[in-house]
């Protein structure tokens, strides 16, 4: 049982100095309303409604942190959560792209957004959910864009991963490592910014999102440190086997 599986609701903020005084690593959720960022947090933590998601884009609209460690989820469900013993946070961030908002609302998000990802020190990495069906959008590359200064990683999960057949899931992972690729600093050296296929529903990449969330918090329990294989997608070594081929045998049709 992952330890995220303990994360409970710890608070909400509106504004960046209503965010926890707290030190521990925290990994920000963020994405395109409607994007499946609210869903992942709660299949990740195995929990139904921990993080509200509805099909009505705009549905998260604070900045809402759940918490890891402190309380065991599933024994005493009402007992405290104990602050001092918080390893990390998940934090789940209002969509952006959401047409509806008004202008000044809108204003707000960006500029709250834009702050937290850039000048909080306690974001060990950021969850990029990009729909697997889009591709990356104008705000998508403002937000990596936005994090990629602070030299942290970014993990990008292709969501409703179970809307595509097993080709355009591989195309569309494979676009999003060419383009995750396509950023390198100063020095030519690529960022650290990763990609995988996912799906709520179907649970599709489930362990490894799991695996990155608690590398990132540093969750490993000793008694925990045997190797278990991960699984691997179809569409996951589909694209593994055709890395290992020509660009000819891959059939990559140029501007992908
Ligand atoms: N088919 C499918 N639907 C999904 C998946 N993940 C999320 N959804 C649906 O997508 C819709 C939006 O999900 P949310 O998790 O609320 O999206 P969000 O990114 O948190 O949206 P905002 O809070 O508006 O920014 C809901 O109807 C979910 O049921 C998935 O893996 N597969
Ligand atoms: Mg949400």
């Amino acid at each position: 049982m992952s330890q995220i599986w303990q994360a409970r609701f710890f608070t909400t903020a509106n504004h960046l100095r209503e965010l926890p005084n707290t030190q521990v690593p925290e990994i920000a959720f963020a994405g395109r309303s409607n994007a499946g960022k609210s869903t992942a947090i709660n299949v990740l933590c195995n929990q139904k409604r921990l993080a509200f998601a509805s099909k009505t884009p705009g549905r998260t609209q604070h900045i809402n942190y759940f918490s890891i460690g402190g309380a065991h989820v599933g024994q005493h469900r009402k007992d405290v959560t104990r602050v001092d013993e918080i390893k990390g946070f998940l934090v789940d961030l209002p969509g952006y792209g959401y047409a509806e908002v008004s202008g000044s609302a809108k204003e707000h998000w960006q500029n709250l957004l834009g702050a937290y990802v850039q000048t909080r020190p306690q974001l060990a990495g950021l969850v990029l959910i990009i729909d697997s069906r889009r591709p990356f959008t104008d705000l998508d590359i403002q937000m990596l864009e936005w994090f990629a200064p602070t030299g942290r990683p970014v993990h990008c999960l292709l969501s409703k991963a179970d809307k595509l057949n097993r080709n355009d899931s591989v195309n569309a992972l494979r676009q999003a490592q060419t383009i995750l690729a396509s950023y390198v600093d100063e020095n030519g050296q690529p960022f650290p910014f990763t990609a995988q296929l996912f799906s709520a529903l179907k649970r599709t990449g489930l362990d490894e999102a799991t695996q990155r969330l608690e590398d990132w918090l540093g969750l490993h329990d000793d008694d925990e440190d045997e190797e278990k294989p991960r699984e691997q997608s179809e569409a996951e070594a589909d694209v593994k086997q055709d890395a290992e081929k020509s660009p000819g045998e891959r059939g990559v049709s140029p501007g992908q």
